[in-house]
């Protein structure tokens, strides 16, 4: 029988393969970690976005002094965005990326591991309920 509980706490939430996981080869490794963990993948997609579709992602962070080199960059090759589901989904892929910054992510997460760099830190996770439900939105509109 369905134990209502895990539909209960199930949730969804955005995560992007920045431009430099798919240049260096990383989509694999990074979606093996989220599989691995229990996440289901309910919608994945590459692409190559525009500065418009930049602007509305990261709309918090248009006027911020990091904003212009982050915009080249997200817009500077394919990256790879899917919706993952499961129980705390939001906090739970959060985690796994790790601290913004690189330098600072604690080891056994993808930023921890994999990177030394503030901006090209090789994901994204939605950041609240909240945002992955606009976020969700943005990118898989036939999800929702
Ligand atoms: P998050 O991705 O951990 O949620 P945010 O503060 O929302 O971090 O910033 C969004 C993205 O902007 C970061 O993942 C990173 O790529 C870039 N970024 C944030 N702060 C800086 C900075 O101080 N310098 C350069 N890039 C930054
Ligand atoms: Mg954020």
């Amino acid at each position: 029988m369905a134990d209502p509980t895990i539909q209960k706490t199930a949730q969804r939430t955005l995560v992007l393969l920045k431009p430099d996981a798919v240049r260096r080869g990383l989509v694999g490794e990074i979606l093996s970690r989220f599989e691995k963990r229990g996440l289901t993948i309910v919608a994945l997609d590459m692409r190559t976005i525009d500065g418009e579709q930049a602007d509305k992602h990261y709309a918090e962070h248009v006027e911020r002094d990091f904003y212009p080199p982050l915009r080249a960059f997200v817009t500077s090759g394919p990256l790879v965005a899917l919706v993952l589901e499961g129980d705390s989904a939001v906090e739970v892929v959060r985690g796994i990326n790790g601290a913004t910054d690189g330098r600072k992510a604690a080891p056994g997460t993808i930023r921890g591991d994999f990177s030394l760099s503030n901006r090209e830190n090789l994901v994204h996770g939605s950041d609240s309920a909240e945002s992955a439900e606009r976020e969700i939105g943005l990118w898989f509109p036939d999800l929702v």
